[in-house]
């Protein structure tokens, strides 16, 4: 081990190094006992019951169990109360039964090949399920409560959501130093060592916004211990370590070598280790003969972070609608002011930024809102609501594109700063706004983990640019489009992917909806049943809920509707980058007053709306291209032959209002248009769901640029001339007549 410090040095010295340190009572060594044979014969218990069973059992290394009771049980003399857990498969069901004291019976009939799921989702595999759990313990007589959060195979996937799952706990009991809240990251060796994201949740630990004041990591380290049955029990390690497997199979067991040193030394006897043993089986026996009368799997039992309060005592809304998300004009102007202003005193704020705020006064005051300013009142109604707000990633404070400035630097003291935003209210919620680390995986993991705490906080992660998402991709897939139906657990996570194609160059363009589209699981062929409550119940049943926002009043009120609904799913925002300073993409406090609402889908309001049967064609779009075609169809002159309908949310698919617009204009022919490759965007996803509403009688038309390898091109002029190519196709009447489908 290679310690720059002196001051860690030392500490190891005396913690670990100094003689007799590891000296215990014979009380303590009959705990230890104890713990050892539970941690054992659990282990043993299993093979017997399910001999061709994978448990990744954690034969080997036995005295992880004591270890950690012991970390625990000092933790709890110390102060802690509650202790955030994660982990690999290996040993996971003994942590589960021996640490965090799950009903044996739970964890056997999870065996039971005949145990029906409830219906709550997919599910998952046992070693992949987490727990929360109130005890005393035993040690200290104080409460603590235990968390292991559930987690996919993917190994140390789990560290920065446990990470920031226990900084939200801190941060909600004003814990600053993390004396009441502590996290245990348990690690394999191999893992340890391979998996970057170890090192992208190590980098969190400084920064004031991420930091849990420390972390127990344990490496269960098989260069100290071993697997003495391999990778699992169904592995024959021989295969490929003969040699090392025979002295492993040679080895005493630990449980065996101590009770033998404990019975030597007269710390106990045979018949009480015996005794001890056999009270243990006992145990086990008995939970196995009541897990035989479980029928059916209930994986809300498994859930690591209960909501109390906010669902049902069935563990379902408390309703099933969602009240209009428009707030008071007061409250617009009151927002729009102190986010013109600097609230504190001898400030010296930028030129620059002067003209910005002097802008963002003469917007209030004319009663219209940019993208920066909506989001302004969107996060600034929550905090005076009591509803924490916090926006994490690359450059959040100013905002990538320079449109945000939360946080004010004083021109004059070095590191004064000023979040206006933490000025509204004498009473209100606390804005966290953070700069992160330079990492997405790590960060975007954080995030998803503090959404975890609470249902009652508006957490927002932000890519720098949309395209970067995809280093975070396993927080994507494995936790974030399938956490609920893994977990159940809601997550109401929301992410700003800044997406659009400006001749940026392939990596500054493109958040990929597709990919975010191809996971929605909302059915493309199934004609849904339009009940008053349609809108609500398909946000329930989806994974997530992917929108483009093309207008900031719109974006305003998906950021509200996020925390007014009911239940939370993350939710991806395709944020623009033009957008936040063309002159056309404002937005009135008409739009924005109570009563307003989301609009999912922005119907053709122009002159083609009032004649919809002289209509030729409709023009479905999402997003920054609508500006571009509106500019096109008056150049051509064709706002009448035209209709151009805005899709804001993507997925779940507004099949009810689409349906109506479609009905509306009986003989236009429909297009799809977009600014992204034909094999990217939207494409695929909306054409099957328009064939669906039309019964496959009308075709929907692609107008957009060709399928590409690479998500945007480098070259400005290529970018123009693709664009010019696809709005001249987009308003040529004449281009799919003779055309099949
Ligand atoms: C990210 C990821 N890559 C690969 C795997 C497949 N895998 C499962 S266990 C394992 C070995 C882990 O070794 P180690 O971290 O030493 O833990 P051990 O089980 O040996 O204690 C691998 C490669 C995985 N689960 N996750």
């Amino acid at each position: 081990m290679f310690i720059n410090d002196v001051e860690q040095c030392q500490w190891i010295r005396q913690k670990f190094e100094t003689p007799g340190v590891m000296k215990f009572t014979n009380e303590e060594k009959r705990t230890l006992l104890a713990r050892l044979v539970r941690s054992m014969r659990f282990e043993d218990f299993l093979a017997r019951k399910w001999s061709s069973e994978k448990r990744f059992g954690l034969e080997g290394c036995e005295v992880m169990i004591p270890a950690l009771k012991t970390i625990i049980d000092k933790s709890s003399e110390m102060g802690i109360e509650y202790v955030i857990m994660g982990m690999p498969h290996r040993g996971r069901l003994n942590v589960l039964a021996n640490v965090i004291r799950k009903e044996l019976e739970q964890i056997f009939c999870q065996f039971d090949p005949k145990l029906e799921a409830a219906d709550e989702g997919s599910g998952d595999v046992k070693y992949h399920l987490g727990m929360y759990h109130e005890r005393i313990n035993r040690a200290t007589n104080k409460k603590i409560t235990l968390s292991l959060m559930a987690n996919p195979s993917h190994l140390e996937a789990v560290d920065p959501v446990v990470q920031g799952k226990t900084k939200a706990e801190q941060f909600y009991r004003g814990d600053t130093a993390g004396k009441k809240v502590m996290s245990i990251l348990l690690h394999g060796d191999a893992a340890f060592a391979g998996q970057g994201v170890v090192y992208e949740t190590f980098h969190l630990s400084d920064l004031p916004s991420y930091t849990t004041n420390g972390t127990i990591h344990v490496v269960v380290n098989n260069q100290v211990c071993y697997r003495r049955r391999g990778h699992n029990e169904m592995d024959e390690p021989m295969f490929t370590q003969p040699l090392m497997y025979k002295q492993i199979h040679k080895q005493v067991p630990v449980l065996k070598k101590y009770a033998d040193k404990l019975i030597a030394d007269g710390t106990v006897t045979l018949q009480e280790f015996e005794e001890e043993i056999a009270k243990y089986d006992r145990i086990c026996e008995e939970a196995y003969t009541r897990s035989k009368d479980n029928k059916i799997l209930h994986i809300k039992h498994w859930l690591d972070s209960p909501w109390p309060g906010f669902f049902n005592v069935d563990g379902e809304p408390k309703s099933m609608s969602c009240p209009p998300t428009g707030i008071s004009e007061d409250l617009l102007t009151h927002i729009g002011n102190v986010a013109s202003s600097v609230p504190v005193k001898d400030f010296k704020i930028h030129a620059g930024l002067s003209r910005i705020l002097r802008a963002r006064l003469e917007m209030t005051k004319n009663r219209v809102v940019d993208w920066a300013l909506a989001e302004y009142m969107a996060f600034g109604s929550f905090l005076k609501e009591g509803i924490h707000v916090r926006l994490s990633g690359q450059d959040v404070e100013r905002g990538t594109f320079s449109h945000r400035h939360h946080v004010l630097h004083d021109q004059e003291v070095d590191k004064r700063t000023c979040v206006p935003m933490n000025h509204l209210w004498e009473q209100q919620a606390p804005y966290t706004v953070c700069n992160s680390s330079l990492s997405e995986y790590g960060v975007l993991g954080f995030e998803l983990g503090f959404a975890m705490a609470s249902p009652n906080a508006l957490v927002c992660w932000e890519a720098q640019f949309g395209d970067f998402h995809n280093t975070a991709q396993c927080i994507i897939d494995q936790f974030i489009s399938s956490g609920q139906a893994k977990w159940v657990r809601h997550n109401g996570i929301v992410l700003l992917l800044p997406h659009g194609m400006e001749g940026m160059g392939p990596e500054h363009s493109s958040a990929r909806p597709e990919r975010f589209l191809q996971m929605s699981n909302d059915d493309s062929d199934a004609y849904p049943e339009f009940s008053e409550q349609f809108e609500v119940s398909q946000l329930y049943e989806c994974n997530w809920i992917v929108v483009n926002c093309s207008t900031p009043a719109n974006y305003f009120h998906v950021l509200r509707r996020q925390i007014l609904l009911p239940f939370r799913k993350p939710l991806i925002i395709l944020t623009p980058k033009s957008l936040l300073r063309h002159p056309e993409a404002k937005s009135s406090f008409d739009e924005m007053v109570s009563g307003t609402t989301f609009q999912r889908v922005i119907p053709e309001n122009g002159l083609a709306a009032h004649v919809p049967h002289e209509v030729k064609r409709v023009i479905f779009c999402t997003g920054k291209v609508y500006y571009d075609l509106v500019k096109e169809r008056k150049n051509q002159d064709l706002e009448k032959q035209v209709a151009i309908t805005r899709l804001e949310q993507i997925s779940p698919f507004p099949f009810d209002l689409l349906k109506e617009e479609l009905e509306k204009y009986p003989g236009a022919d429909l297009v799809w248009c977009q600014e992204e490759h034909k094999n990217s965007g939207y494409y695929d996803y909306v054409k099957p769901r328009f064939r669906t509403i039309v019964n496959h009688t009308r075709p929907i038309w692609y107008v957009g640029r060709e399928p590409a390898a690479a998500a945007a091109t480098g070259n400005k002029n290529t970018h123009l001339v693709s664009l010019r190519r696809f709005l001249d196709t987009a308003f040529n009447l004449e281009a799919f007549e003779g055309k099949t489908f």
